[in-house]
């Protein structure tokens, strides 16, 4: 614990002792289920980070207002509203704003290529890197379909678990009842977990191939809250998968730092930063061409 403070401390050695989060600078963010309007919404993590960084670009990757859970009921507090506000303001003040309506938000999708208050909606967009690399983003439940998880699947996941605590609790009773041996609830959820991971495999294998057809360096993406930065190879070609996870329970995000890097970031509570999780170091267009793709061969 007190080295992990100490660590906390070192990072922030400008900003610790006033406890002031400093402003982190970016040149695109990427940011996405956030699902404005459901409870599980961290709103105030993200106005939090939104009100302590700056960058060019902000990427709204997709389900950012959750209208399934506003259908179902009206939840809609102060911080859902100043994160909207928020967005707004940012496009009214020079950062350039483009949403890609997801699933949730998929009212939007009608909107595709029209312009609201600064902010310009579209189904997909390809962002041109400070590195001369093409990004292409999209939110992700086209490849539903070939995913094989449905919605009802999805919506399930919510509440397995304690589905299956209560289940196992009728069922090893009515089980010993009957004189059968106990039902092993540990393997049932490795099962599914196993499953779950399957999922998350042929989700990310389905936006490789769908990216790889459009000849971009990387794919940025979100739907599953799964957030990952990871380096691929389709058809011998370098090709990186950014998922930017989520505002529910990851508080994540995926950003292009001002040097070129593309970073996984995750806010962290205590120190009221996004942190970094992991980062891709790009080379220049005009520095050395295959620097980058040496890194994938050695
Ligand atoms: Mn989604």
């Amino acid at each position: 614990m007190i080295s992990h403070s100490k660590s906390n401390q070192q990072r922030q050695s400008l900003s610790h002792l006033t406890h002031k989060a400093k402003i982190q600078h970016f040149h695109a963010m990427w940011i996405s289920d956030v699902h404005l309007g459901s409870i599980d919404c961290k709103a105030e993590f993200l106005l939090h980070f939104l009100n302590h960084s700056q960058s060019d670009y902000l990427y709204l990757v997709g389900d950012i207002v959750d209208v399934w859970a506003l259908k179902k009921r009206v939840y809609w507090p102060d911080s859902h509203k100043k994160v909207i506000k928020k967005i707004l303001e940012l496009a009214s003040n020079g950062t350039q704003v483009v949403f890609i309506p997801g699933n949730h938000d998929e009212a939007f999708k009608a909107y595709a290529d029209s312009h609201f208050r600064g902010v310009t909606l579209a189904k997909q967009h390809i962002h041109e890197s400070i590195t001369g690399k093409r990004f292409l983003m999209l939110h992700g439940d086209q490849f539903d379909s070939q995913v094989c998880v449905s919605r009802v699947y999805a919506k399930l996941g919510d509440h397995l678990y304690d589905v299956l605590l209560w289940l196992n609790r009728q069922l090893h009773a009515i089980r010993s009842t009957m004189g059968y041996p106990y039902w092993s609830l540990a393997s049932y959820i490795k099962l599914r977990v196993n499953k779950a991971q399957q999922a998350i495999n042929q989700y990310r294998d389905a936006v490789l191939r769908y990216a790889a057809k459009k000849q971009v360096d990387m794919v940025v993406c979100g739907h599953i809250h799964q957030p990952e930065l990871s380096e691929h190879s389709m058809n011998q070609q370098p090709l990186i998968y950014a998922n930017d996870g989520d505002w529910v329970e990851n508080c994540t995000l995926i950003a292009e730092t001002l040097e070129g890097d593309v970073q996984l970031l995750k806010w962290n509570e205590q120190t009221l930063q996004a942190e970094t999780v992991s980062n891709i170091q790009f080379a220049r267009q005009d520095d050395n061409k295959t620097t980058h793709q040496k890194q994938h061969v050695a």
